[in-house]
């Protein structure tokens, strides 16, 4: 499945929910509409150096599932382009465009925004304050300071940590 190697806002935001992973090595003002024509603004700038027979690789997110039937007719549409993954966990698809085909297909009324397919990078920084030993010594209170001083680290303070355990065997021999 290709959906994690793909970026855009509300692909980005599902894919960090469900994936762990992080924001876009490039997230920032590239990752907007900002004229509303539901054409994200670093297409638009990719656009803008391509010769017209070149394509681009884009996703696209509708309104309505991307089914089958719907991306056939959207491709028929917009003139023919390549789709390359439909996608079930977000209303989208990957695909191949030209600049006629991404003006073309943004004007249709079932498309909600077409980005950018760029790579994004797994990351699993962000859940250390949600669980484990962060999240316990946050909810709890805990400093380990065990000598009296906060500040610094002896023999004396408690350290806590996680392990995570081998399964154990079944082997019957
Ligand atoms: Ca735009």
């Amino acid at each position: 499945m290709r959906f994690p190697q793909h970026r855009g806002l509300l692909s980005a935001a599902l894919t960090m929910t469900l994936l762990g992973v992080a924001a876009p090595s490039a997230a920032g003002a590239s990752l907007a509409d900002r004229d509303g024509d539901k054409v994200f603004d670093d297409l638009e700038r990719r656009l803008a150096h391509i010769d017209d027979s070149e394509a681009v690789a884009v996703i696209v997110i509708l309104r309505a599932p991307a089914t089958a039937e719907r991306v056939h007719d959207l491709a028929v549409d917009a003139g023919g382009f390549e789709t390359t993954a439909r996608f079930s966990i977000v209303d989208g698809f990957a695909a191949r465009m030209t600049r006629a085909e991404v003006r073309a297909i943004s004007r249709n009324a079932t498309v909600a925004h077409v980005e950018l397919d760029l790579p994004v990078h797994a990351s699993n920084n962000t859940a250390q304050d949600s669980f484990g030993v962060t999240k316990a010594r946050i909810d709890g209170g805990f400093d380990g300071d065990a000598d009296g001083s906060a500040a610094t680290y002896s023999k004396d303070d408690l350290v806590a940590g996680a392990r995570r355990s081998a399964p154990s065997s079944t082997s019957s021999s």
